[in-house]
């Protein structure tokens, strides 16, 4: 394994010391390093991959020296735009060094939108013609690949990508300090929702945990899973999803569960929320000002007013509720009330160390959820 710390350290020595990307968990513990580490200007969450690829040439535009942008695999599709149009050697050039978490690694276990995306990545890369090297598991094999990398910049001026396999960093203790003390927790809040809903409401929640706890909910309380839509990949579009079906089904009520890091990845959406104006859709966002499901790495979303957003954005009604029995009273609005309603959640960062996982594949989750949908009138 290689210390977070030494590898750090290794990057210094080849000249990088400003970092961008979107957190990982098969890079936990290196972004945690880095977020405990790097001065507060020099480390930036970006709001998507793209973003993170595009601050990364601002800032070479600005200072010479290469950035390093990490991200999970599944943030390859978000981020090869700027690296076709932006950063590649045939447009502007740019030195910049990504360090991407292979999920689904073919062989070993995973989801299947991971694994979908593991089988995939390399033959990725060669088509967009990256130059790119799997990390080992060695301080010298990081030396090597850093070498390699740094000899890429100086003589191509292009971006470059260092594979990071599962299991290749070793623990780094956090000092992180981001916690919050809000009352609810994601799933306490996600119970909560699931209680008050009619038997008719539809249920689409969003990429991580958020998603598995409405499945155990469900398991828990005996429920079929029919009526909700776990969004197991795509972050950041479940609020799309949700749209689609509203759209299409005017008569059902649509419950978005969406997380913060998630709505600010592709806020974008919620302009055209606004403007198509479905009077049968509730998006929810359970902030807990983090990206929880990989690792707890800080969003903007504590700094800034998302009701007021939505309500800038065309939503009819925008709510915040910061405990329980401001949800509740929320909730039974919300019930009454003509949408697109907004509701914002203020959640604590705790969560299960023992959540489930589906059990139903995407596509048994997408017939059933099909089959639903088409028994209901409309
Ligand atoms: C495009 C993309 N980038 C990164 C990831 C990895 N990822 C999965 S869940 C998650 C965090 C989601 O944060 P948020 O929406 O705030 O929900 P929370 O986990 O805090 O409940 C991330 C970064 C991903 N699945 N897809």
């Amino acid at each position: 394994m290689i210390s977070p710390k030494e590898f750090f350290e290794l990057l210094k020595e080849s000249g990088i010391i400003f970092f961008a990307g979107v957190p990982d968990s098969l890079l936990k513990e290196f972004c945690s390093f880095v977020n405990d580490n790097v001065p507060e200007g020099d480390h930036i969450i970006t709001a998507n991959e793209g973003a993170a690829v595009a601050l990364a040439s601002g800032y070479y535009f600005a200072t010479r020296k290469p950035a390093l942008v990490y991200m999970q695999n599944s943030g390859i599709g978000n981020s090869v735009n700027p690296l076709l149009s932006l950063a590649d050697k045939e447009v502007y050039s740019v030195p910049m060094l990504l360090l991407v978490g292979w999920r689904g690694e073919p062989g070993r276990k995973d989801e299947p939108q991971h694994v979908k995306q593991g089988k995939v990545m390399l033959k990725m890369f060669d088509a967009i013609e990256m130059d790119y090297a799997i990390l080992g598991d060695s301080i010298d094999d990081a030396k090597e690949v850093i070498a390699k990398a740094s000899s890429t910049f100086n003589e191509k001026s292009c971006p470059f990508v260092i594979v990071v396999r599962e299991g290749t960093f070793s623990k780094h203790d956090s000092d992180d300090k981001t916690g919050s003390d809000y009352e609810l927790s994601r799933e306490e809040a996600i119970e909560m929702i699931l209680q008050s809903l009619s038997e008719s409401d539809v249920v689409v929640s969003t990429t991580g945990k958020a998603s598995r706890e409405v499945f155990e909910f469900r398991k828990r309380n005996s429920q079929s899973h029919e009526r909700d839509f776990l969004t197991v990949g795509s972050m950041g579009h479940s609020s799309q999803i949700a749209l689609g079906i509203a759209l299409a089904k005017p008569k059902i009520r649509i419950v978005n569960l969406d997380g913060d890091g998630s709505l600010i990845m592709h806020m974008g959406s919620m302009t055209v929320i606004g403007n198509t104006s479905p009077k049968n859709l509730l998006h929810v966002i359970l902030n807990n000002g983090a990206h929880e499901s990989v690792g707890g790495q800080p969003t903007a979303a504590f700094g800034i007013d998302l009701p007021k957003i939505a309500t800038a954005c065309g939503y009819k009604l925008s709510m915040r509720a910061v405990n329980s029995d401001e949800l509740m009273s929320a909730l039974d609005i919300a019930s009454n009330a003509e949408g697109p309603v907004f509701l914002e959640i203020r959640v604590n960062k705790k969560s299960r160390k023992d959540l489930g996982r589906p059990d139903k594949s995407p596509v048994e989750n997408k017939i059933s959820f099909m089959n639903f949908l088409k028994s209901e009138a409309n």
